[in-house]
Parts: structure tokens; C-alpha cells; sequence
């Protein structure tokens, strides 16, 4: 397989609303973000992934765009992001920017334009129908709560949004719609960027005709996955998006693909798929499922290791040789890592981020790190529901809690406090001065109260902080061949308390040992005398002997 940059690279994913506020405003921008790259590139990544950017009323923080060739004015201007994105290739840093075609805003002048008139130009641009005996024409469910269409009394017909009813989905079956697509990726890539993570690409290709989907469970509303992922066309759009696009640049590109299985993901993303580089897969990150179906996501049951580790396992099988991973814990969508996967006691924080970071470090693929995720920041267990910020989230406790009454308050406020998406969106932790330095004004998001003690500010002084930790793995990436190249081969799959695989390249091998538990235990692995140990978050080597969360790397 001929080697491409991004295999070696790793990617650092900021939120920037929640990264660093310049202008007092209390919500992060794009000067903010300028000002901190120092900070970004002594952690040594080689790409930054900026959250979306764009025009938006944010209704759902800036993935309902409506202007795709503007800033978000409370981010700055195109003058700053254009000093930005200058300043990331000084320092020798790409950018890849978020890519939201799945849907638009409903302030987007080309949905203004669709909701005019049945005969508008737009029309056919957004999913348009009739309902049926005077209800939503079908019985799919939004992300966000309620029914994904919503009446449109002007033109009487109901529109499609997988997510929020300002967040009109496009009708990617019209070539025009693709066109101009096309159109806005160029403008940036023309501009200099490098590259694009795309949001649920996998869903543009609905099912033929919108049916109703399976609803075993009689809910009010289905699951709208098994209708929209993975869909008939997918290949066509993507494939088009290559040739028309990307094969053009020079440039990386991630697709999310919520479902997508890696049979899906090796025709999208297949060395000779001529489609996309890699995927954001779910499978490890959607483990924790509540048992009873109508609460989704909604749970704070740890999970099973023997679980966790089937799923990372099948894709790093999988994809070897044939495609190439993603590699991540977490993002702005997902509670923080160190809390949901790992131990975020004050006794095991640090020692358990380090431990993951090594696990998912050292597989194949290209890793992503989630701003502060460096620090081994936690979830914020917000206790009021006056503290959330999501529309997930927000939209989720009164569909759950006050409208189909599945749960109770005390319930759902425990579901929220691991699962929520602001866990991950608190401002970054940048010291303990007010507001972790983050802003000098009122934060948009309640800071995590713990930033006196965990910030990047007491990290930087300290040598055995997480930070110097991800830094030394970034740095070995960068060194190996065989971190990068090596193959993977899970060792002990039935084991429910240590994670540990062995990578191998032109007769080099690596040993990853995982204790991810808070117990003392003991495992033994036929490791030559000749081993080095690379990397390891104990001082000492006790062999056989495994200490809390203990994670170490043998080469040999
Ligand atoms: O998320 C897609 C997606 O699948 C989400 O519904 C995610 O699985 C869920 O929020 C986890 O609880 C993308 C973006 O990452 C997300 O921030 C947006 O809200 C969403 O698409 C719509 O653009």
C-alpha cells in the first residue's frame, strides 16, 4: 500500500467555542484558538480537526450551517481564519475542517428558497412529502427527540431533519444539490485546507420511497439508523465526491459513520476505494446501551472490557492491509474518556487516561485526541438540568422523563451526567485562575469544577503529567514503522481485566499490556530477555505483576 502522510499523523480535535475565548465574550473563537497554538504544537500532533466554524443560528452549536462560505461571527472573520490557518502551516500543522452536507440550517437561504413554493428551484433541494391520513409520512424518529418531519403549512407538505427541525436534511438524490457541494468543498480546499472530517456522511442515501422502519418495540417513534446508514447510493455519492473532489487534492478526509460496519467502511474507505481515507466507526463507543431500547444511549453502566476490546479488535483486523482506521476515545459527542472507559477518582485519573491513551495508541490507525482529553480532563456530573447546554440533551430528558414518563427525574439526571454530550463541550482547562483562563467573561458552558487541580497550566510543570504522557506517544508514532505498519493480534480475547495485543512488522514486535481494573492481578506473556520496555505509566517493571491500571509497551 503506497504510505500517505495521515497514517503517520495524529489529529487534535478542538471545539472551538470551548477552547479559548479572546474577546471576553465567554464563547472560545478563532484568535483564541491562534493564541494557543503553541500550546497544540508542543504536544507534537500534526493536524488540528476544527469543529465546524460556519455561519449557523447554532441551534445544535454550529452543525446547522447557513452560510458555508462565512464565519461564525462570534468566531471571528475570514481574516482571522485565514491568519490561522497560515500560522498552523508555519508551525508545520494541517487543518482539517468539518464537512456538514448530511443537512443544513432552515436558515439556509437555499432552504428559505425550498419552503417558498412547490415549484421553487430549491424544491427538491430538502426532502419534501405529503403526509399520510394527516400525520408525518412516516414513523422515523429524530435524533433529537420527536418525529423527523416537520408540517410545512405555507406549501403543506412536511420536510425531512434526522436531527433538529432546523436542521433540514438535503436531498442528495438531486445532482444540483451535489454540485454545490462540490463547490463549497473546492472553496475551502482552494483556500488552503487540508482536509475534511465529514459529518454522518453515511446517512445521504435514504431508504428508496422513506418506509416506515421495523418498530418492534411500538415506541412513539423507530430508529431511524437502519433507514439512512449505510443506504443504497452511498457509494455513488462518495465516489463522485472523489473524482469530482478530493482526488483533485493532496488532502485527508474522515468520514462519521454512526453504524457503518467494517464491510461498509472497506468500500468507502478501501485502498483502491477511490472514496475516503478513513471512518469514524461507533461500535466501541456505543457499548454502553441502555437494555430497554426506547432509552438509546441513555445509561451509566460501566462496560464490559471483553466487550470493548471485541469491538476495537474487529476493526484493527478488519481494516488491516485493506484500509485504515480512526483511532479515538472520545469528542465532542461522547462523555470524556477517563470517565466513561477508564477510572476518574482522584486515586486513578491520571494513571487510568495514561493507560488508555497507550491502548488506543498503539493500534493501527490514525489516532485523534480530544481537547483536553491531553489533560486527562473528566465529565462534569452536572447535577441541575439548568446546566446543560445540548439539545440532545435537553430534547432527550423531556421525551424521556415528562413525555413518555420511561424513567424518573433522579434517573435520567444520572443518565446525563455520564453520557451527556457537554461533558465533553466544558470550557478547556487552561489553569486555575477564573474560569481556568479560559475566559473573562461568563463561560456559555458551566466550567468542570475540578479545573484548580486538573489544567494545562500544573501539567505543563510537571514531567509525569498526562501531557508529557500523550506526548511521548505521539513522539514514538512518529518514530516507528511498526506502531504505524505493524499488524494486530489480540492476545487473551476472553480476558475481562487486561487488555493486551502484540503488533508485528519486518520482524519487529511490539506487546501491549492493559491492566483496566483498580486491582493488583498478575498475567504472564513469553517475552524475550532481549524486550525494551518503550513506554510504560509505573516507574518500575514488576513483571508478571500488574499494578492498578498499570499499561506498559514491550518492544523486541
Ligand atoms: O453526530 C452524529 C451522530 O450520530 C450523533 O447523533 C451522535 O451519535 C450522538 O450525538 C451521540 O449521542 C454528528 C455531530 O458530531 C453532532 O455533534 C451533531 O449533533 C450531529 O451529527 C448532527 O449534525
Amino acid at each position: 500500500m503506497k504510505k500517505k502522510w495521515w497514517q503517520r499523523a495524529v489529529v487534535y480535535q478542538v471545539y472551538p467555542r470551548s477552547f479559548q475565548d479572546s474577546n471576553g465574550d465567554g464563547v472560545g473563537d478563532l484568535r483564541g484558538v491562534l493564541q494557543r497554538l503553541p500550546y497544540i504544537k508542543k504536544l507534537g500532533v500534526d493536524v488540528i480537526w476544527l469543529n465546524p466554524i460556519y455561519k449557523s443560528p447554532d441551534k445544535d452549536n454550529g452543525y446547522d450551517i447557513s452560510d458555508y462560505r462565512s464565519i461564525q461571527p462570534k468566531f471571528g472573520d475570514m481574516k482571522v481564519f485565514d491568519q490561522l490557518l497560515a500560522e498552523m502551516h508555519r508551525l508545520g500543522m494541517k487543518i482539517v475542517m468539518d464537512l456538514v452536507v448530511n443537512h443544513t440550517s432552515d436558515q439556509h437561504e437555499w432552504f428559505k428558497q425550498s419552503r417558498l413554493s412547490r415549484d421553487n428551484p430549491y424544491r427538491n433541494f430538502y426532502i419534501w412529502r405529503d403526509g399520510k391520513n394527516g400525520h408525518a409520512p412516516n414513523n422515523w424518529g429524530s435524533y433529537f427527540g420527536g418525529s423527523t418531519w416537520e408540517y410545512d403549512k405555507k406549501t403543506e407538505q412536511y420536510y425531512l431533519h434526522l436531527f433538529a427541525k432546523g436542521q433540514p436534511d438535503l436531498n442528495w438524490e438531486n445532482p444540483a444539490v451535489r454540485e454545490q457541494v462540490w463547490k463549497l468543498m473546492r472553496f475551502w480546499l482552494n483556500k488552503g485546507v487540508d482536509g475534511f472530517r465529514m459529518d454522518v456522511i453515511n446517512f445521504l442515501s435514504k431508504a428508496a420511497g422513506l418506509p416506515d422502519a421495523p418498530n418492534p418495540e411500538n415506541s412513539e417513534y423507530a430508529n431511524v439508523e437502519p433507514m439512512v446508514a449505510d443506504g443504497l447510493k452511498l457509494n455513488d455519492y462518495l465516489h463522485e465526491m472523489n473524482e469530482k473532489v478530493l482526488s483533485h487534492y493532496d488532502v485527508m478526509s474522515v468520514g462519521e459513520m454512526p453504524s457503518s460496519t467494517p464491510k461498509d467502511a472497506l468500500q468507502y474507505t478501501g485502498l483502491d476505494a477511490h472514496e475516503l481515507n478513513m471512518v469514524f466507526q461507533f461500535d466501541h463507543v456505543t457499548l454502553a446501551l441502555n437494555d430497554d431500547p426506547r432509552l438509546g444511549k441513555w445509561n451509566d453502566q460501566p462496560i464490559k472490557l471483553v466487550d470493548l476490546k471485541k469491538a476495537l479488535s474487529k476493526w484493527q483486523v478488519a481494516l488491516d492491509g485493506k484500509g485504515w482506521n480512526s483511532l479515538y476515545w472520545n469528542n465532542h459527542d461522547r462523555a470524556r474518556a477517563v470517565s466513561r472507559f477508564g477510572n476518574d477518582s482522584p486515586q486513578y485519573r491520571e494513571l487510568s487516561a495514561k493507560m488508555l491513551a497507550t491502548t488506543l495508541h498503539m493500534m493501527q490507525g490514525t489516532p485523534y485526541i480530544y481537547q483536553g482529553e491531553e489533560l486527562g480532563m473528566t465529565n462534569a456530573y452536572f447535577n441541575r438540568l439548568e446546566e446543560y447546554k445540548d439539545i440532545e440533551s435537553i430534547e432527550a430528558y423531556h421525551q424521556i422523563v415528562d413525555h413518555e414518563k420511561i424513567v424518573d427525574h433522579d434517573t435520567m439526571m444520572r443518565y446525563l451526567a455520564m453520557e451527556s454530550r457537554d461533558n465533553a463541550r466544558t470550557p478547556m482547562q487552561w489553569d486555575d485562575s477564573i474560569n481556568a483562563g479560559f475566559t473573562t467573561g461568563k463561560p456559555w458552558l458551566k466550567l468542570n469544577k475540578n479545573y484548580h487541580e486538573i489544567n494545562a497550566k500544573a501539567e505543563l510543570k510537571d514531567q509525569q503529567s498526562v501531557f508529557y504522557y500523550y506526548q511521548k506517544l505521539i513522539n514514538l508514532r512518529h518514530q516507528s514503522d511498526l506502531i504505524v505498519y505493524g499488524n494486530y493480534v489480540e492476545l487473551n480475547p476472553d480476558d475481562n481485566e487486561v487488555f493486551a495485543y502484540k503488533r508485528e512488522y519486518q520482524g519487529q514486535v511490539l506487546l501491549v499490556i492493559s491492566n483496566f481494573t483498580s486491582k493488583q492481578i498478575s498475567r504472564h506473556f513469553e517475552v524475550p530477555t532481549t524486550k525494551s520496555r518503550l513506554i510504560a505509566n509505573y516507574d518500575d517493571d514488576q513483571g508478571d505483576r500488574l499494578r492498578p491500571y498499570e499499561t506498559k509497551v514491550y518492544a523486541y
